[in-house]
């Protein structure tokens, strides 16, 4: 029986990948260790599959509580971190602590305990603000933030460690996802989940800047569904794909939408614009569907959909 390690697992992307890789492995059901210390992480998350799951509260700063739950492993989809541009300018140190030293344990612990592959979740944030739409991969990547220039190491440290010590690495560049679990409660929430809380709540979000930003938002089961083939792929050791759905929407064309949606009608409140952020994000898709066979099947919309229902039923029993 092959061991899968999710580290990140008990979060919100992570959470959705563990979901998947029990769904695939229903024929031969095996365990998955998650790695968590549930900073942002919840164990409810793991609600449906808890049964399926060795979860251990770690911190992956920790390289050596870490590597006994990494060793064997056959792969370990290493998710866990604190994903926020404006915590990294906040909070450096300690975003630099998890987001590269981190990193660097979780490498070190698999190229010692003879794991076969890891895949590394990276960010767009890595490549600033391009010139050009979409963004690819042989573009120079140009960090704006301490977020994106931590991640963009992580991409190098999972290249070395497969050209220095043979470790199968694959990085995708996560580009915003979104979808169910996404938890609202913080400042540092993802966009999308904030303006979910406030549309089913009646008020008004804010948007940072003039709302005509855009990014390439991506539905967390498309996104789990490619890290699994990223596991599995061959030829791919060393490289890094864009994990993107190719789209391209406004802040304001997504607030109108969800206001249709819901039939009301909220004049959002306009802030200054945030340090760090990047002003158009979409992904070039081509590399991932031509080497990792990545088909995303939700689209915007439809994942739109699906979430905004989640968040009705989930904000109703909260
Ligand atoms: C970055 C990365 C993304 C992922 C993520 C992890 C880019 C383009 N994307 O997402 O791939 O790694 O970090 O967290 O770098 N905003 C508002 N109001 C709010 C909150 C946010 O207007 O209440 C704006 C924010 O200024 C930004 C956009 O919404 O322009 C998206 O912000 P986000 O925090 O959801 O994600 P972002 O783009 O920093």
């Amino acid at each position: 029986m092959k061991k899968i390690v999710v580290t990140g697992g008990a979060g919100f992307i992570g959470s959705a990948l563990v979901r998947a890789l029990v769904n695939a492995g229903e024929q031969s059901p095996s365990a998955i260790d998650v790695i968590d210390n549930l900073s942002s992480g919840r164990e409810s998350n793991l609600q449906e599959v808890r049964d399926r799951v060795n979860l251990h509260r770690l911190d992956i700063r920790d390289g050596g509580a870490i590597a006994s739950a990494i060793r064997g492993a056959d792969v370990v989809y290493h998710l866990a971190a604190i994903p926020s541009v404006p915590r990294s300018i906040d909070e450096p140190l300690l975003s630099h602590e998890v987001n590269i030293d981190g990193t660097f344990q979780v490498f070190r612990a698999a190229a010692q305990g003879g794991v076969r592959r890891v895949v590394y979740a990276a960010s767009s944030s890595a490549y600033g603000d391009s010139e050009v739409l979409p963004k690819v991969e042989t573009m120079v990547p140009n960090p704006k933030s301490p977020y994106a220039a931590q991640k963009l190491m992580g991409e190098h440290y999972a290249s070395v460690f497969h050209s220095c010590f043979g470790l199968e690495t694959v990085s995708l560049r996560f580009f915003n996802v979104f979808g169910p679990r996404q938890d609202p409660s913080s400042p540092y929430s993802g966009v999308l989940s904030l303006f979910m809380k406030h549309l089913l709540a009646g008020t008004a979000p804010t948007i940072f800047g003039d709302g005509e930003q855009s990014r390439d938002f991506t539905y967390v089961e498309d996104v789990a569904g490619l890290c699994v083939k990223a596991a599995h792929a061959h030829g791919v050791a060393g490289k890094m794909y864009n994990a993107g759905n190719g789209g391209c929407y406004t802040l304001n064309f997504i607030w109108d939408l969800m206001q249709k949606m819901e039939g009301v009608k909220i004049t959002p409140l306009f802030g200054p614009p945030r340090e760090g952020d990047v002003r158009h994000s979409m992904a070039d898709t081509r590399s991932a569907a031509a080497e990792l066979q990545h088909a995303p099947r939700v689209s915007f919309e439809e994942g739109l959909r699906k979430t905004l229902a989640w968040y009705r039923t989930a904000l109703a029993v909260a």
